[in-house]
Order: C-alpha cells, then structure tokens, then sequence
C-alpha cells in the first residue's frame, strides 16, 4: 500500500467520536478524477445531497471556507467548512467542518488518490472521516449516516469521472 496511505487516514479518536475509511475504484485517469475533487468551491458538482456552494474566505486554496446549501429531506440546512489540504502533487483534500445547521459537529474528511497498480487509468479513491457523535445517537448510527453519504459521493465521483473519461 501507498506509505501515505496510512499517514493521510490515520485519525485521532476520541471516545465521543467515530470514524471510517471508504474506498472506491474509479475506471478513469487520476488527473480526470483529481480535476473534480480539488475544485473545493464546487463540491456540488458530485455530492448530489448539495445544492449550492460558496466561498466565505479565500479563493479556493487552503484555509478557504465555503458555505453549502444541503438539498431538503435531510437533517441539515447548511455547512460551513474550512480547506485544510490540496496537494496537487500527492492528490489529498482535506476539510473540516467549522459550523452550520447540521449534525455533524467537527466532521473531518481526507481523500486521498492512487493510480491503480495493476490496472492502467484506474484510480483508486480512499476517503477517511473522524465525527463526534451526536447527543442521543450511537457511533453506528452516526456511522451509517455518514457513510450513506460518502458511498453516494463516492458513486457519483465515479460516474462523472468514468463520462468524462470515456467522451
Ligand atoms: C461530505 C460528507 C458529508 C456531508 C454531510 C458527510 C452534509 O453535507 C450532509 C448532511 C448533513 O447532515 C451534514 O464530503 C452535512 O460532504 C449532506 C451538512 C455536513
């Protein structure tokens, strides 16, 4: 495994907190997956629970801050979430969330990119989370919730990537 595989999804955990690591094969050059996930001001262009995206601070480089609208029929109304990584070299994006009408208080996340071994213009995404878990509901709960999320990103990171691949 990639030796920044371990150190990018290696997360402090408290007893209040849970965490998971997702990971997605994506039939697709890296660059193309890289080029949607880097652009930290349009995170709506592949998580499909977001409706819009603005920036608060900054220009889309790290310590950038953006506002997203949550679509409705989910428990949230709005985040607000600070840039931590973009290292167009490594490809890892980091962010974490610094307020807004949710549930996920200090919700952290790293995805990390890897161009398959075995597989020539396959990219292999790993995507990694640390959350505290909300008053009256379990790590599990609080697990599968944010994992729903993350498997449908993932899925639709894929999509998207695998079209703009293939035209
Ligand atoms: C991401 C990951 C997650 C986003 C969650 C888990 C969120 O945007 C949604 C619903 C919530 O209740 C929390 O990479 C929050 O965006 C869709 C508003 C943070």
């Amino acid at each position: 495994l990639p030796e920044n595989l371990h150190h990018y999804h290696t997360h402090a955990v408290s007893h209040n907190q849970c965490s998971s690591i997702i990971t997605q094969t994506i039939h697709a050059p890296l660059d193309t997956v890289w080029s949607i996930v880097r652009q930290f001001d349009n995170p709506q262009s592949y998580k499909h629970f977001l409706k819009s995206c603005h920036l608060l601070i900054g220009d889309g480089n790290v310590g950038s801050v953006r506002e997203v609208q949550v679509i409705s029929g989910l428990p949230a109304g709005s985040s607000m979430e600070r840039l931590e990584i973009l290292d167009d070299e490594k490809h890892v994006m980091s962010f974490k969330v610094v307020g807004g009408e949710h549930r996920l208080k200090n919700y952290r996340s790293v995805t990390t990119l890897h161009s398959s071994p075995t597989c020539d213009g396959t990219t292999v995404v790993v995507e990694s989370y640390v959350v505290d878990v909300p008053p009256k509901n379990t790590k599990e709960e609080t697990c599968v919730f944010v994992e729903t999320i993350v498997r449908c990103n993932l899925l639709s990171l894929k999509q998207i990537a695998q079209n703009l691949a293939s035209s």
